[in-house]
């Protein structure tokens, strides 16, 4: 393979198709960039980051020489690293399971979908060449940002290669709701694919909930405001609404071809003064096309003195036509149009221009600047440049958008006329209402439309992505520097080995052991009472386990252990096997019977959750609850408790997936207060995971070395990523 120009720190944009055109006339292959908002603003960026796009070149090469031809002109001439595909690869990748499978599945057209085996086989084949081609090609240096539905498997394959590479995916098409995904048999390897990334964007910001939703649902992992937490990693979800080159079409409405365009059409269609009402698809099922023709039917019986007085202009684009929905639809749609025709047309006037074809994007600009209305009424669309490009090209501020709900710049364009598209009614009403509407409201939603689509155009889409991608690249060096790395480990342990009088203070559930779905079911294993056994019986340590647990289940685990045991949050101490449990402040337990039925009630609510007493306190615990479900009545018992217990005794917790009562000034911190005076140590060690540990965290003196278990906000110096890895530290502690 010859090796395109190698520099460290690129960015390599990596999608379906490459933003070139290769066409073969007389024998001889040419290779033209195409055109395009989005390959424009990538290639943008290129003053400030080398960029190489990869991806499949649209030919399937006739011969060897050939394809060395067209890679080698690719990578010298196109900063391209192209990825050749068969004929059977693109029939069972591109138009099997990513056409005839993720499209109709995340557009909600689950009836539309086939779930072949070999069509899954051959993407995931796809996706591993993508991956090994690139490779060859690329360095753990480089930042690579991978687009849309045909790769979402390569993220992870690249994460796995590469660990510490910068990767950054963005979905195109909506992301549907965790109900309609959870119906693709291969749902988590298409989400552990993605979460390969640093970050994850879409249009909207509905896309990346139902995104988390399925994150949360699937594979159980949570986020805080759209970051998870992987292992010792960090995935953002956010939302990067696209846009269009605002700039670009204005330069190209004031060339003199372009003008010249415009009069042409409007002499053409205009005529009689008659109102242009345009509309712009891929022909696809998504667009909403025969949606949009039966409300047109409807419109021009319903408002005959409307006839003869417009045009619809109706530009086709041809797509995947050899997925045989489409072929249906192209079949439909065009008997439509006849009927219509057909029925209200006379040889003066045809209310329908169909016109089934690509047009150059020069070409197609004349039609949004002579176009009234804009109807862009997709069914389902990710966002919908269209009626952006269009709003762009208004630039004396007149002319009506009608956009649908469904549309993904919807959120962005809500002076346009908004539709239900299952609504014939309602887009009947728009049409009428954009037709007759008068220019100063025309002007006026038009404007402030336009304002945001030049604020917010292509460049500034792919400027924020890259920032984001840099952002969360600054977050890892952070965590790198809060990690407890070997480095930082040789020297807890040195300072381990030198201290004379030690005292070690370990959370129990989350930190010593993994959560299961049952509490009971988290006891210690033999390889753990083992090294707690070792760690408490050298004679220079003071070992302290302190929990949120009850004292009996303490007992039972961990009594044999000769160490300190502190339960209930510090609300019971036993200082060693030969003392008894004491209680560190007496309080009353009325309160329970009064605050009991409460948690009754959620238990009785939300299944899977529970209530559990303590002697001081009452937990109700939903960690095997739906987790929405669990999050929501969390809150909202937080909330009534809340409420309920102000100006009493006890306090109100909201810990990890457990909302616990317990009698106010009892906390880890205090019992660790209370085990620092026991004697004057030189080496402290606290080791914990949840917020209440925050409290332990924040009552050790300086010097002390305090490690979370997992990531968040801490008062600890150190993070450890996991159970696991605390484990590990033990037994190094064991060693010395
Ligand atoms: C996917 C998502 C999301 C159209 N006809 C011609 C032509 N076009 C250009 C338009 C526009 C683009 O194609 C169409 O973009 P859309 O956004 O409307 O739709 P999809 O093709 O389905 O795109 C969509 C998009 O990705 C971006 O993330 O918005 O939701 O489905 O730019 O101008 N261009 C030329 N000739 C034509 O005849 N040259």
């Amino acid at each position: 393979m010859p090796s395109a120009k190698r520099k460290s720190g690129r960015l390599i944009i990596v999608s379906n198709r490459l933003p070139v055109t290769i066409t073969k006339r007389k024998g001889k292959v040419a290779i033209q960039p195409s055109p395009g908002g989005l390959a424009t603003a990538l290639r943008a960026l290129q003053t400030e980051k080398e960029v190489v796009f990869s991806g499949w070149p649209g030919y399937i090469p006739e011969s060897r020489n050939e394809q060395k031809f067209i890679d080698s002109t690719l990578r010298e001439k196109h900063s391209c690293l192209p990825i050749f595909l068969t004929r059977r690869e693109i029939d069972k990748y591109y138009y099997g399971f990513a056409n005839r499978t993720l499209w109709p599945l995340f557009h909600y057209f689950t009836s539309y979908c086939t779930f072949e085996k070999s069509e899954w086989e051959a993407y995931q084949h796809v996706n591993q060449k993508f991956f090994k081609e690139i490779i060859q090609d690329s360095a753990e240096t480089d930042t690579f940002w991978v687009h849309d539905y045909h790769l979402m498997l390569l993220p992870h394959l690249l994460r796995t290669y590469f660990p510490q590479t910068d990767i950054g995916f963005f979905l195109h098409i909506p992301f549907p709701s965790s109900e309609i995904f959870r119906i693709l048999p291969w749902r988590n390897e298409v989400m552990e694919g993605v979460l390969g990334s640093d970050l994850i964007g879409f249009h909207t910001y509905e896309y990346a909930r139902h995104f988390l939703s399925s994150v949360l649902r699937l594979l159980g992992y949570e986020n805080e405001f759209g970051a998870i937490s992987i292992e010792d990693r960090i995935v953002m979800v956010d939302n990067f609404p696209m846009g269009v080159d605002a700039q670009n079409i204005m330069t190209l409405l004031r060339q003199e071809s372009t003008k010249k365009d415009i009069k042409k059409f409007q002499k053409a269609v205009k005529k009689k003064d008659r109102k242009v009402i345009l509309s712009v698809d891929r022909l696809d099922y998504s667009k909403g096309i025969p949606h949009r023709l039966k409300a047109f039917e409807s419109f021009l019986s319903q408002y005959p003195e409307w006839r003869e007085k417009l045009v619809y202009i109706m530009l086709c684009v041809p797509s995947r036509t050899r997925v045989k929905d489409y072929a249906f639809l192209k079949q439909e749609v065009e008997s439509f149009v006849g009927k219509i025709n057909g029925r209200f047309g006379n040889p003066d006037w045809m209310p329908i221009y169909y016109l089934y074809r690509s047009l150059p994007f020069e070409r197609l600009l004349p039609l949004y600047a002579i176009a009234d209305i804009a109807l862009v009424t997709p069914v389902r669309d990710g966002m919908n440049l269209v009626a952006k490009e269009y709003v762009a090209a208004r630039t004396d501020d007149s002319g009506v958008l009608i956009l649908s709900g469904t549309a993904g710049a919807e959120a962005e364009l809500g002076e346009a006329l908004v539709v239900n598209v299952y609504s014939r009614e309602d887009i009947v009403d728009a049409l009428i209402q954009a037709l007759e509407m008068s220019e100063e409201e025309q002007s006026r939603r038009m404007r402030t439309m336009r304002q945001r689509i030049i604020d917010y155009d292509i460049h500034h889409w792919t400027r924020s992505f890259i920032t984001g991608i840099e952002e969360i690249k600054n977050l890892k060096s952070q965590r790198e520097h809060w990690k407890l790395t070997d480095k930082w480990k040789k020297k807890l342990l040195s300072a381990y080995h030198s201290g004379k009088k030690r005292l070690l203070m370990f959370d129990y559930d989350g930190t010593l052991i993994s959560f299961a779905k049952k509490p009971e079911d988290a006891k210690p294993d033999v390889e753990l009472k083992k090294l707690l056994l070792l760690l408490a019986k050298k004679r220079k340590n003071h070992l302290a386990i302190i929990s949120g647990r009850d004292r009996l289940t303490m007992e039972q685990w961990l009594g044999d252990i000769p160490c300190t045991l502190v339960a209930e949050h510090g609300a019971w101490i036993r200082v060693d096997t030969r003392s008894s449990w004491k209680a560190q402040k007496t309080v009353s337990t009325e309160w329970k019977s009064q605050v009991m039925p409460i948690l009754k009630t959620y238990e009785a609510r939300v299944p899977g959750s529970f209530v559990e007493e303590k002697e001081f306190g009452l937990a109700w615990h939903y960690r095997k609850a739906s987790p929405e479900l669990g999050e929501i009545r969390s809150c909202e018992l937080f909330d009534n408790l809340n409420e309920f217990l102000a100006n009493t005794d006890m306090q109100l917790m909201h810990g990890n997936k457990v909302i616990e009562i317990r009698p106010r000034g009892v906390h880890k911190g205090q019992a660790a207060q209370n085990l620092l005076m026991m004697d004057t140590y030189d080496f402290v060690l606290a080791l914990g995971d949840d917020w209440t540990d925050e409290d332990l965290f924040r009552a050790l003196p300086e010097g002390a070395y305090s490690i979370k278990i997992g990531y968040g906000t801490t008062k600890a110096r150190f993070f450890l990523d996991s159970p696991k890895n605390c484990r590990r530290l033990l037994h190094d502690l064991t060693k010395i």
